[in-house]
């Protein structure tokens, strides 16, 4: 067994504050808002939470570019907001994660503002340029650019600056020692206040190569191989730990890009960095390869998909941990992706999907509104997005003459706009969210999809939610015992054992729409089921439609 530690055992939900409640009738969430929800949070069984970027922002990446690290967003509240629900969270016992986006700031930061007017601005070395009399700068990639180019050139420096996201998200310079230690300052401010950790947006590039080798063609664009890999890296993330980490008492999950032994790396306990990172490669599962997240036609294999997970959990099953999520802002809805968002398989389906998060080994990491099945929202025209990646990508892909429609069809099911829609809190106009109108639009089907008619629902999947979080509360052998697949071939059905001691759980997940049957080789005659989602009893190894089983042996 592992060392035992408060976010090893945790089951994290993640809130959305622009799409969590809106308080103050603007058609945006905000943190009064979040605050009228914290005994509905607390009722969840969650340990901890996670706050998407509230920090003051453009907005142009919904807070994922900063223009004030040490101030709330005036559209989400104040810090005295701020500081009445960091407490309402740890009075109900509940541990908070902020999010740290410190890859780039905005361009309105004052650093950017001041760094962009002169070349001897002190600011000048807090970014990433390319002095223009050198000639065109060498090729970087950026995600959110219609050129997919990661320089833009500004006037006053007459210099090109680095952006790996949008251009109104400029790089910060982490080779800069001044630079590293403001954004330690900024973690020790918040820190102070009390938080409980950070989730670390876009870590893995925050170091570069400041001599700007030429790209061979398979770096191009390519994330975990260049982007995120530079020299320094971990120099940095260990120096982080010693100023900020360490001292504070921090727990955090990191975007680390890449695969296993790159990911190892962030979290291996012995090099003193970070405790808990993504698996990117079982979410972006699917997808055609290089067509922005087209859905495979053909849809995904479900025995790869588990041989990534088997991968991931050998990995960190001594030093390190891992993490189980399904879905985030940067995801559609689980529910759509993973399951079957179909009527009469909705909450089936969610049910069965929750049920494998929460009985995997690794942080339990669960988004708003999946706890009541929301599902994607579908949008037909480009018109009803708000994502600045959906804008870019429908750009690109009309200045290339390409096919629009479909690729509008594909975005229906991963665009990151499905997982940011309010969230339904009940049937009346505005689904509880709003009286306004909302910032972008609610699921239609908020008149029966909600947590009023969840609460009333006896087997809705919300109540389930709650027997899920209290059965891994209760088994430590859900929380840190060994992962072993079973009927690995199976290609339906997810199953494993956890075991610790004595104890062993057998876990059935049929992902199909259709009646299925796993070969455990177990002895299941003394089995007892103890929670499944059809509500029986029955110990079986034949599987109604995303049925999911939880039997003890
Ligand atoms: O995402 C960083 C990232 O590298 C990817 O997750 C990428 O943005 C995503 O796959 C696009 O679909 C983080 C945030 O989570 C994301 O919301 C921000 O847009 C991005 O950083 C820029 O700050």
């Amino acid at each position: 067994i592992q060392n035992k530690t408060w976010w090893k055992e945790a089951v994290i939900y993640q809130i959305y504050p622009r799409s969590f409640k809106d308080s103050d009738g603007d058609g945006i969430g905000d943190i009064k808002g979040i605050i009228s929800k914290l005994d509905y949070i607390q009722s969840l069984g969650i340990d901890a939470v996670w706050l998407n970027p509230i920090y003051e922002s453009p907005n142009k990446d919904n807070g994922y570019d900063i223009s004030d690290y040490r101030n709330v967003s005036k559209q989400f509240g104040s810090m005295n907001d701020f500081d009445t629900l960091l407490a309402g969270f740890h009075n109900r016992g509940i541990k908070v994660f902020m999010d740290l986006v410190v890859n780039h700031c905005s361009n309105e930061h004052p650093w950017f503002k001041e760094a962009s007017k002169s070349r001897n601005s002190p600011y000048y070395n807090y970014f990433h340029w390319w002095p223009a009399e050198k000639g065109e700068p060498p090729y970087r990639f950026s995600i959110f650019d219609e050129k997919g180019y990661g320089w833009e050139f500004n006037k006053a420096t007459n210099s090109y600056y680095l952006h790996y996201f949008g251009d109104f998200q400029p790089d910060l310079n982490w080779e800069n020692p001044k630079l590293r230690q403001e954004v330690y300052d900024i973690m020790k401010f918040w820190s102070k206040k009390g938080i409980d950790g950070f989730r670390m947006d876009a870590l893995a590039f925050i170091s570069k190569d400041t001599t700007w080798p030429g790209l061979p063609a398979e770096y191009n664009g390519n994330w975990p191989l260049y982007y995120a890999s530079g020299p320094h890296l971990h120099d940095y993330i260990q120096e982080m730990n010693k100023e900020v980490l360490t001292p504070y008492k921090l727990a955090t999950v990191a975007e680390a890009m890449g695969d296993v032994p790159r990911v190892k790396k962030f979290v291996d306990e012995d090099r003193n960095e970070l405790n808990m990172a993504y698996n990117f490669e079982a979410i972006d599962f699917g997808y055609l390869p290089n067509e922005y997240k087209m859905p495979d036609p053909k849809g995904w294999d479900l025995v790869k998909w588990k041989q990534i997970y088997k991968r991931w959990d050998s990995a960190f099953s001594e030093k390190g941990w891992g993490t189980v999520y399904l879905a985030n802002h940067d995801q559609p809805r689980m529910v759509t992706r993973w399951g079957n968002d179909a009527p009469e398989f909705r909450e089936l389906s969610s049910k069965m999907l929750n049920t494998f998060i929460l009985t995997m080994r690794g942080t339990a990491f669960t988004y708003y509104g999946d706890e009541i099945g929301m599902n994607n929202i579908k949008f037909d025209k480009v018109e009803d997005y708000n994502d600045v990646e959906l804008l870019t990508n429908y750009a690109q892909v009309k200045a290339k003459g390409g096919d629009l429609k479909r690729f509008l069809e594909g975005m229906k099911i991963s665009s990151r706009d499905n997982g940011r829609t309010p969230m339904q809190w009940d049937s009346t106009a505005g689904a509880g969210f709003t009286l306004a109108t909302p910032w972008l639009k609610i699921n239609p089907n908020y008149t029966t999809v909600n947590v009023a008619a969840a609460e009333a629902n006896n087997n809705s999947a919300l109540h389930y939610f709650r027997k899920l979080t209290k059965l891994r509360k209760a088994n430590e052998a859900l929380q840190y015992g060994t992962f072993t697949l079973v009927d690995a071939d199976n290609p339906d059905v997810f199953a494993y054992t956890r075991t610790l001691n004595n104890k062993i759980f057998l876990i059935l997940l049929n992902f199909k729409n259709k009646t299925a049957t796993v070969k455990t080789g177990l002895d299941l005659s003394k089995g007892k089921t103890v929670l499944n989602n059809y509500g029986s009893a029955n110990v079986s190894e034949t599987l109604q439609p995303y049925e999911a089983s939880v039997i003890e042996l």
